[in-house]
């Protein structure tokens, strides 16, 4: 067998990839019909996914937003420590979404695999995460970042202010970066979410429940997590109030600058730096 009829041509709209002609190499266990495992199939899949859309450059472009991003947050985050001695931002986390995840999307949104519905339709495939440390925090961050004239806001949804009916609270900002590369700049999406720890630490308990289908009483759960959110809106809000009041009040002196108080006092003088 050579190496010719080691591939298969794949192209056309009919398959719903798009018309680009594609060669791809079959592994030699698909093609003699030998018994094949999932594993294989499933590699084999992702590998002809890999060619036909060129998913390597492409997430390259998100994984560039998504550094952009984290710079740009990284940076107002110290501002805010220099200037104000204390981090809006408790942590940033973030990720690409997976080949199987984009495919499962384009699916649900009636789309066929090609790369340009990728890029046009899906808008998280780069995901950023920010956890505040406070609710007002959120809002100070996201308008800080879109305010940049980089970048571009496409979208926003507000589960803070209109939580959804489940207790989910987070703020959905959709924004376009742009992305410098040898052969030009590329204005990529991608979705930041930004909550506070405690919206966090309930996401994750209930993004749980996705994958719990055995649950015996799902509907007792749904309420109590439904109660939970109720209290941790409480338990945020309050702790934002006491930070609020705490805000107006001068730090303590730190030991050494007491020192120095007392030595000007006594009329001693220390030599400048
Ligand atoms: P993953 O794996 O987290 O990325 P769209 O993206 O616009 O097509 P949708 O649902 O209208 O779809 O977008 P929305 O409401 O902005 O939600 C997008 C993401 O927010 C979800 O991503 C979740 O990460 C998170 N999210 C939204 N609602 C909930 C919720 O009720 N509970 C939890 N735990 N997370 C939520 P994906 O695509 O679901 O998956």
């Amino acid at each position: 067998m050579n190496d010719e009829d080691n591939k298969i041509i794949m192209g056309g709209s009919d398959d719903g990839f798009g018309d680009d002609l594609e060669q791809i190499n079959l592994p030699a266990e698909i093609l003699s019909g030998q018994s094949i495992s999932t594993e294989m199939i499933f590699s084999t899949a992702n590998e002809m996914l890999d060619e036909m859309l060129n998913i390597k450059e492409l997430m390259l472009y998100y994984s560039a937003a998504i550094q952009e991003i984290r710079t740009k947050l990284a940076i107002l985050n110290k501002e805010y420590e220099v200037r104000y001695q204390r981090n809006p931002i408790h942590s940033i986390q973030s990720r690409l979404k997976s080949q199987v995840s984009i495919m499962q999307k384009l699916e649900k949104k009636g789309l066929l695999i090609s790369r340009e519905n990728i890029e046009e339709n899906l808008y998280d495939i780069a995901g950023v995460r920010v956890i505040c440390s406070y609710e007002d925090d959120i809002y100070r961050m996201a308008e800080a970042l879109v305010k940049q004239e980089d970048i571009e806001l496409v979208q926003t949804k507000d589960y803070i202010a209109n939580p959804k009916p489940n207790g989910y609270r987070s703020l959905h900002l959709i924004v376009k970066v742009p992305v410098y590369f040898e052969e030009g700049m590329k204005k990529v999406f991608a979705e930041i979410q930004i909550r506070t720890v405690a919206m966090d630490f309930w996401a994750s308990l209930e993004h749980q429940m996705k994958y719990k289908k055995k649950i015996a009483d799902p509907e007792h759960i749904r309420e109590q997590l439904k109660q939970c959110s109720d209290m941790i809106t409480l338990t945020d809000r309050y702790m934002m109030k006491i930070r609020k009041e705490m805000d107006g009040i001068e730090p303590e002196k730190s030991e050494v600058e007491q020192l120095l108080e007392k030595l000007k006092r006594f009329g001693i003088q220390l030599p400048e730096e």
